[in-house]
């Protein structure tokens, strides 16, 4: 039985030799050289091409190389007996707090600015806003972390998700008229949802307009979670202030988009937390080995729910 790499245009080289190292006893197949494809029992997959999975019939589990599932559960020929399995690394989670937190920061002491400044040898000291209120969209392993992070450097933060209470230690709220009236009162907003069919385009005019005046969205979740034209126009109309971007409708960006020279935009080209192949090898061994023991599998994602 084997463990198949599934991730085209990826380079998976440390992946595999780490795998290798942890399990020396483990067969590996790497796509597309697929020796013995009735014998691939699990496979790590990352934007695998839709109706592939269907090529493996014994094919038990699929587990998502990211946190994200968006790019598995697109598929309409998923195989209908696998389980589906995502890694959750602590070294994602805490990289993806860095990076928002950092983001923020930067946005709040307008750090950028003076970096401008510095090139024009301007000594030109601006006062900054001291308001403190977070909201972060989702409340699960990034969302909740982000949301402690936030509150560790001194932001009140709330999580938004489907159902309301302490989760992860953080004060989350649920339901759309709960989330406008957080947006209106937020000065800094995290999107950190899955992409499913009920967050798709949740960012678009009607939802923008109720943010605070001056405020800051971060998305860090999905590009199609924002409807990036309605994005434009609310930047233009200050609601939300700026915008820090990681994630987009097509990636990479298309030099053609106007959110390049928007000077209200931040863009990162979706980086804010990178899966390491040496961190998530361990993580990908431990499911297999569960699941050649028939131990219950960590993580598994719900396809009816969509994460
Ligand atoms: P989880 O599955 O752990 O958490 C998802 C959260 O979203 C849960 O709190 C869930 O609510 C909430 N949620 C889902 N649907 C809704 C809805 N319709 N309304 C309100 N809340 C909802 O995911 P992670 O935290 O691990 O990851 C989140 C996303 O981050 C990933 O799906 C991926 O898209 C993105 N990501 C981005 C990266 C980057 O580099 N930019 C890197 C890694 C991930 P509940 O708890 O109530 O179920
Ligand atoms: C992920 C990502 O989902 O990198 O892990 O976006």
């Amino acid at each position: 039985m084997s463990l198949l790499i599934l991730m085209p245009g990826r380079d998976t080289a440390v992946l595999e030799e780490t795998l290798r190292a942890g399990a020396p006893e483990l067969e590996l197949e790497v796509w597309p050289e697929v020796g013995d494809p009735a014998a691939v029992e699990m496979a790590v997959v990352w934007n695998h091409p839709q109706g592939e999975l269907l090529r493996y019939p014994r094919l038990e589990v699929v587990c998502s190389y990211g946190a994200g599932v968006d790019h598995l559960l697109r598929d309409p020929e998923l195989p209908t007996g696998a389980e589906i399995v995502r890694v959750v690394d602590p070294q994602l989670v805490r990289d993806m707090v860095e990076y928002v937190v950092g983001a923020v920061i930067s946005w709040r002491r307008d750090l950028a600015t003076y970096r401008c400044d510095q090139a024009e040898r301007r000594w030109q000291p601006r006062e900054y806003d001291r308001s403190r209120r977070a909201l972060v969209l989702g409340a699960g392993e990034l969302g909740g972390a982000v949301a402690r992070g936030l509150a560790a450097v001194g932001f009140d933060a709330v999580c938004w998700a489907t159902s309301a209470g302490d989760r992860r230690g953080v004060p989350t709220i649920s339901g759309r008229d709960a989330l406008e009236s957080a947006l209106a009162a937020a000065d800094a907003t995290v999107c950190l949802l899955p992409l499913t069919p009920a967050t798709e385009g949740l960012f678009d005019a009607s939802l923008l307009a109720t943010m605070k005046p001056g405020s800051l969205l971060v998305n860090v979740g999905r590009g199609h979670h924002l409807v990036e034209s309605d994005l434009v126009a609310a930047l233009d109309r200050g609601r939300p202030a700026a915008a820090w971007l990681d994630v987009f409708d097509t990636e990479p960006l298309p030099a053609a988009s106007p959110l390049w020279v928007n000077p209200a935009v931040t863009i990162t080209p979706h980086v804010a937390s990178l899966t390491d192949p040496r961190s998530v090898a361990g993580l990908i061994l431990d499911v297999w080995r569960r699941h050649r023991v028939g131990e219950p599998l960590p993580h598994r994602v719900d396809p009816a729910r969509g994460y």
